[in-house]
């Protein structure tokens, strides 16, 4: 009886994604020409909870017309930035049974930017993307160059962002499936970034695991060890690369439909809260993304009991 029980949650569980599927997730990312209206954006894209790439929202930045590799240079080449370092490019990942944080060395933008433009090399592959708002706290000198936040979103979310973030690095650095409690309005100033997504609604076909944390560490010789966070509890997270997902071992992945897009330079994307996302970019991709702490509503809720169903049930 109770595993028949438990035989019906998991067969809802795996006919859910779909049904919310065909009552309201895109099948492409859509294009807006212009921003929206606060009030657009409130009720066609944040409450049903939409992503879509909105074009010309970033043309009265200075940013967009100035942000290249030289110029960063000029403006702040000599300024210390905390800067990722992955043997593989893959920072906070699962690698084996570990979760695996990246080795964080503070160095001069022009590092950076020498290893970006081939006149020397470093170990390991290099981003600069530490999440707290690395723009206002590490750059301040850049923020002439953008507006310090985005006006019709934070009318429509009633609040102003939690975090404004800089991101530059390899083509080789790319950020692992995840979500992020945030809505974000990721801006690109160059370059591109590829963006594969999975709406909430497909968490029963997206397997988590977890795992004991770790933190590369860069020797002197150049080569990375991974150190065991003794105090850190267990991570849960994706082992899953939705690149080449491994449908052996999670063959649920197989019935998760991914969305792709590319926000191109001078596009925002908007990608809510609660979406799951799988990041790559050109080589020196120059990004600033706004995230704004997301509504604890009923949608929270509701994706909690989803979350802890699919746990609980075995599906993940
Ligand atoms: O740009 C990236 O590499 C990752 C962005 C991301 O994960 C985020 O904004 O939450």
């Amino acid at each position: 009886m109770a595993d028949a029980a438990l035989d019906a949650v998991r067969s809802e569980l795996r006919g859910f994604p779909a049904a919310a599927r065909e009552l309201s997730v895109p099948s492409a990312v859509p294009y807006l020409d212009e921003p929206p209206s606060p009030l657009h954006f409130y009720r066609d894209w944040v409450c049903p909870n939409r992503p879509c790439i909105i074009r010309n929202a970033l043309r009265h930045w200075p940013a967009l017309h100035k942000w290249s590799l030289p110029y960063l240079r000029a403006t702040v080449g000599s300024t210390e930035v905390s800067v990722a370092v992955t043997p593989d490019g893959y920072a906070d990942a699962v690698r084996g049974d570990r979760f695996v944080m990246p080795a964080e060395r503070r160095l001069p933008l022009s590092c950076v930017l020498d290893v970006l433009e081939g006149r020397t090399q470093h170990p390991g592959v290099l981003y600069v993307q530490k999440q707290c708002s690395n723009l206002p706290t590490e750059l301040p000198q850049l923020l002439p160059d953008l507006e310090p936040h985005v006006p019709w979103a934070s009318e429509a979310l009633g609040k102003m962002p939690d975090a404004v973030n800089f991101w530059l690095g390899e083509a080789a650095a790319v950020t692992s499936l995840h979500k992020d409690h945030y809505e974000n309005l990721y801006c690109v100033l160059s370059g591109e970034k590829h963006f594969l997504l999975h709406p909430p609604t497909d968490r029963p076909f997206i397997p988590y695991e977890l795992y004991t944390p770790a933190t590369y560490q860069l020797t002197e010789e150049g080569t990375f060890k991974m150190v065991d966070e003794e105090a850190m509890e267990k991570v849960p997270w994706i082992p899953l690369d939705p690149l080449a997902p491994d449908l052996a071992r999670f063959p649920g992945y197989s019935q998760a439909q991914a969305l792709r897009c590319t926000v191109r330079a001078g596009e925002m994307l908007y990608l809510p809260a609660l979406w799951f996302h799988h990041v790559r970019q050109s080589h020196g991709c120059i990004a600033v993304n706004f995230w704004y702490d997301m509504e604890y509503d009923l949608r929270y809720s509701y994706f909690q009991l989803l979350d802890s169903l699919t746990w609980v049930s075995g599906l993940s």
